[in-house]
């Protein structure tokens, strides 16, 4: 899961305020939830705010979101970026302020159970597998061997960010053992297949970063060389996926469908959640919103959006958000908004109880969504 940060924002007593919030280094934000309090429900306060990023000091500001009165008390956005400051830019029409700024960064999955899918000599002098996931970059997995090759399993399926792979002194050392080609496979969620995932030669770097962005059941990072190798470390970045919530989960669309480029090329509504990635739940419009009643008040905690090329490929989505209601009688809220993907598969975390929930996007072109997978528990 994520790690949280928190970062108090004061009052500036002022119709304008503009915060710039330092990060730890370079950081990945995955997403973001601004806490406006009764600044973003009252509409005697915020009028229009900015969230910018930037990577790097010197480096101009990027709007990573924008929008105007929230009309909630709290803000939910999905981002992708890499940023080493964050700025908040809102006005107003009376004194504002805000209460909270938290981003979500993906952080290492734990419990990986590691194991080497080769001989590894029974010397102490060697580098057993677990040394791979032990947190620390200075001890090896280092088999005795010029080819190595281990899985990682996170013990259930996850959806990867990316593969941190610290290869120390064999990355860089062309003069002396190092290694010479290298693969990172991706066990497919069906059990049976292993994809590359990506490959290369003498890395030429103590560390190589992976970009994944998307789900495995298990991972395996293999090497070869001329002369014994080993690696210090490797980190997995990502998300574990719980079960997805059980049925009966009826989805409706809010859109009128096609009845021939929707309902007759079988598009409909239900392929939303079918539990199948690869059946599309396509309205014919620019326009999609989806409605999925959850039968039961349900704590919900994660969603996993699988857009394929609609997210991908800037020509379709363009503008996206995640609503939810507690009862039908109550008002409809925004959890998360994003802008255009720039990813297949997008994973957000959710805190919010519900009855039913909407997903509703926006695109220059007709667009669609291959799978909505929901997480959480069911309060009765
Ligand atoms: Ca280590
Ligand atoms: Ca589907």
């Amino acid at each position: 899961m994520s790690r949280l940060k928190w970062v108090p924002l004061a009052y500036p007593g002022s119709t304008k305020l503009d915060y710039t919030i330092a990060l730890s280094g370079l950081v990945h934000i995955s997403s973001a939830r601004i806490t406006w309090g009764y600044f973003g429900t009252n509409p005697l306060y915020i009028q229009s705010w900015s969230l910018m990023g930037r990577n790097g000091v010197g480096q101009p500001w990027v709007t990573l979101a924008q929008g105007g009165f929230p009309n909630s008390n709290t803000t939910g956005l999905s981002l992708d970026f890499l940023a080493t400051d964050l700025r908040v830019v809102a006005s107003a029409s009376h004194w504002i302020g805000i209460y909270d700024l938290q981003i979500n960064v993906p952080v290492s999955l734990q419990n990986l159970a590691v194991s080497a899918n080769m001989q590894e000599v029974p010397n102490t002098a060697f580098g057993p597998a677990a040394n791979l996931v032990d947190g620390n970059p200075s001890t090896r997995a280092y088999p005795g061997s010029g080819s190595l090759d281990y899985t990682l399993d996170p013990g259930q399926a996850a959806y990867i960010e990316a593969v941190h792979i610290t290869w120390g002194d064999f990355g860089i050392n062309a003069g002396g053992a190092h290694v010479e080609s290298w693969r990172v496979l991706g066990l497919a969620l069906d059990g049976l297949n292993w994809e590359v995932i990506a490959q290369g030669l003498f890395p030429a770097s103590a560390k190589t970063i992976v970009s994944v962005q998307n789900r495995y059941r298990k991972l395996r990072v293999a090497a070869e060389s001329s002369n014994w190798i080993g690696i210090g470390e490797v980190q997995v970045v990502g998300n574990a996926l719980a079960s997805a919530l059980a049925g009966p989960l009826t989805v409706r669309s809010n859109v009128p469908e096609d009845p021939v480029y929707s309902l007759a090329w079988r598009y409909q509504a239900a392929n939303l959640m079918d539990g199948d990635p690869s059946t599309l739940a396509y309205p014919g419009a620019k326009h999609l919103d989806y409605q999925v009643a959850l039968g039961t008040q349900t704590r919900l905690s994660q969603a996993v959006v699988d857009w394929g090329y609609f997210g991908t490929n800037p020509a379709y989505i363009q503008s996206w958000s995640i609503l939810a209601r507690s009862g039908s009688n109550q008002p409809w809220v925004t959890l998360v908004q994003g802008a255009f993907p720039g990813r297949a598969i997008t994973v957000v975390s959710l805190d919010y109880t519900a009855t039913d929930l909407r997903l509703v996007a926006d695109g220059t072109n007709w667009i669609g969504i291959y799978e909505l997978q929901l997480e959480g528990v069911p309060l009765q």
